[in-house]
């Protein structure tokens, strides 16, 4: 989808440039175009983009609560391998979602962990989910071992944090 409006945006520009008629159009969007028109790898194509990774291995669940228990991750810390995939489920007590601290997230690493997130609300943040059973799944494919803490933005305050060690 995305890729659809870089080409309609790139057809734009090609009509504009016929109308003005003013420069010369040395237009690079029409090389730039006919690549990546096929295959789920097509959208992450542009220039200088880290392409998503697809998890390869295990998918680990992780759920997020909030009751009279207080607001957490459970578990909040856990162990992986890269290639792996963790799970968020919202349970209870939202709306939650899951941020890596690009302060804190391993540097040769950060790029990689945000391609691998959809919907993001920001660098390294997930989207709120606010309904029981609403989960978001973050690969960890090409995420190199290391430390990634994480939080619940909502609840950062309410201590409601884990820490992710890839091996
Ligand atoms: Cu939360």
């Amino acid at each position: 989808m995305r890729f659809y409006g870089l080409a309609l945006l790139a057809s734009a520009v090609v009509l504009g440039a016929c109308k003005g008629g003013e420069k010369p159009a040395t237009d690079t969007t029409a090389t730039a175009a006919p690549a990546p028109t096929s295959g789920a790898a097509a959208p992450t194509a542009a220039a200088g983009a880290v392409a998503k990774i697809a998890a390869t291995g295990q998918t680990h669940e992780v759920k997020m609560l909030g009751d009279d228990k207080g607001y957490r991750f459970d578990p909040a810390n856990l162990t992986i391998k890269s290639g792996d995939a963790v799970k968020f489920v919202m349970v209870s007590g939202g709306p939650h979602n899951v941020a890596f601290d690009p302060n804190t997230v391993p540097a040769d690493s950060k790029a990689q962990l945000d391609a691998n997130m959809d919907q993001k609300m920001s660098e390294l943040s997930s989207p709120l989910l606010l309904n029981p059973n609403e989960a978001y799944t973050v690969s960890f494919g090409g995420v190199k071992p290391g430390q990634y803490p994480f939080h619940c933005t909502p609840h950062l305050a309410m201590n409601m944090k884990g820490v992710i060690t890839v091996q």
